[in-house]
């Protein structure tokens, strides 16, 4: 590991830092003393409720956290922001993340995801920085798709399966051969599935967890599914964030999967965040007819439901043109060389991110039940 003494803080630049990882990482990083630039875009509302918590005045004395306005699709912003920080580390997390949208919007998710890394690992060089900046770039087990070889692991070859991977596996590689051919320290997080309670709304997690609290309060009727079968190995966020920090502290650069080691399905995940709302669910029917039916309900968590009530219906809009069906981990060289094992599981993060929007819900019902209308829409 680095030698972490010197008198300087050390200084840290993360794209994305309003996302889930960017803010969980803001935070890690500010409490080891580092001073923390972060890039965040121009919105038309306030964007940052993930790192309110942690703002700080720009106007007061040794400020540790700036924020700066700017895009992956804009180099010359990128090189002016990377030029002013002068950072010893880049964390390059920011990207448009949903593989469903991707086949929205393939362009955008190419731009950002591919030719934004690009962008931040050339603004190294025309800085002359190589030797100075240590690049972190957020990859992905997506990267896997079509998997070759179960549990996947850092020699598992790829096979993406969606504009957004297509995008990460041009990241990957670029920063593989700004490593071999300028010596940058630059290394890729191959990162499985990891959530919180600061997971975007529409990942299924987060999707799943938002949508039980809400009908189990009255906000809204029925959740509506995509492929209950897929499996995802899901860590939390917080455990992987220590881990991007952990990569950029070795002496040579490399390349690790991050992962628990374990899959559920999708459908696993529901009966969990269900149980947590004390609610035992029955599905029924197979396929696009699949449904799943309140069959008991234990405790007061759910004043709204009522047994035989139907929670959960498939969508077929949610199923994507190329699925990723399958991804597991073997974060073996993670633990080996570094030492990296996960601390939370997955059901504890799941009673997390229940109890955290159960209480947003309840909420909700409460300025609802006042006569405030509440946007509660779920995609
Ligand atoms: P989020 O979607 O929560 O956050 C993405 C961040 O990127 C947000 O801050 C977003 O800004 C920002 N962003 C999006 N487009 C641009 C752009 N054009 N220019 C600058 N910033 C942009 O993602 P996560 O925190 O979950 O993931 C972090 C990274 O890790 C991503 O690159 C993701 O692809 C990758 N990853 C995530 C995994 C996961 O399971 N979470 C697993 C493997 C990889 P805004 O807030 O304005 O939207
Ligand atoms: P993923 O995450 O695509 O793995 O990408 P997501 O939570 O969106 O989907 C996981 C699996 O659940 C299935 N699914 C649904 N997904 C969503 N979003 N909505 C639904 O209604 C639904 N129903 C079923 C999906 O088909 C899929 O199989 C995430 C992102 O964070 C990426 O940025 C990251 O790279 C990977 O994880 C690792």
């Amino acid at each position: 590991m680095k030698d972490d003494t010197s008198m300087q803080p050390k200084v840290a630049l993360i794209t994305g830092i309003t996302g889930q990882d960017g803010s969980y990482l803001a935070e890690f990083l500010l409490d080891k003393g580092y001073v923390v630039h972060g890039i965040k875009r121009r919105a038309s509302l306030f964007n940052t409720q993930r790192v309110d918590h942690i703002y700080q005045d720009p106007h007061i004395e040794n400020a540790r956290l700036k924020l700066h306005y700017g895009d992956l699709t804009d180099t010359s912003n990128l090189v002016r922001i990377i030029q002013e920080a002068q950072p010893d580390e880049i964390y390059n997390l920011g990207a448009q993340s949903h593989v469903a949208v991707s086949f929205e919007s393939p362009e955008y998710t190419a731009d950002t995801d591919a030719i934004g890394t690009l962008r931040i690992l050339e603004a190294i060089r025309i800085l002359g920085l190589e030797k100075k900046t240590r690049f972190y770039q957020a990859s992905t087990s997506e990267l896997y798709g079509l998997v070759q070889e179960i549990p996947q692991k850092e020699t598992t070859p790829f096979y993406p399966r969606s504009p957004y991977a297509v995008a990460k596996l041009y990241a990957y590689w670029i920063t593989v051969n700004y490593r071999e051919a300028y010596g940058i320290y630059a290394c890729n997080g191959i990162l499985f599935n990891h959530e919180s309670p600061r997971r975007g709304e529409t990942f299924v997690t987060r999707k799943i967890t938002r949508g039980l609290a809400n009908i189990g309060q009255g906000l809204e009727e029925c959740l509506y599914m995509g492929n209950l079968d897929a499996l995802r190995d899901w860590g939390h966020a917080k455990d992987y964030v220590r881990m991007q920090w952990m990569m950029l502290q070795q002496d040579t650069p490399e390349d690790f999967v991050i992962a628990t080691g374990v899959q559920y399905s999708v459908r696993q995940f529901i009966t969990w965040s269900a149980a947590e709302l004390g609610v035992t669910l029955e599905f029924t029917g197979s396929g696009i007819e699949e449904c799943a039916v309140v069959a008991a309900i234990s405790g007061d968590k759910v004043p709204a439901l009522k047994v035989g009530d139907i929670v959960v219906r498939i969508d077929p809009r949610y199923f994507r043109p190329t699925e990723v069906e399958t991804l597991l981990g073997d974060p073996a060289k993670a633990k080996e060389k570094l030492g990296w094992v996960p601390e939370i599981t997955v059901q504890e993060m799941c009673a997390e991110m229940v109890t955290h929007d159960l209480e947003q819900a309840k909420q909700h019902a409460l300025l609802k039940h006042h006569g405030y209308s509440i946007n509660v829409s779920v995609e």
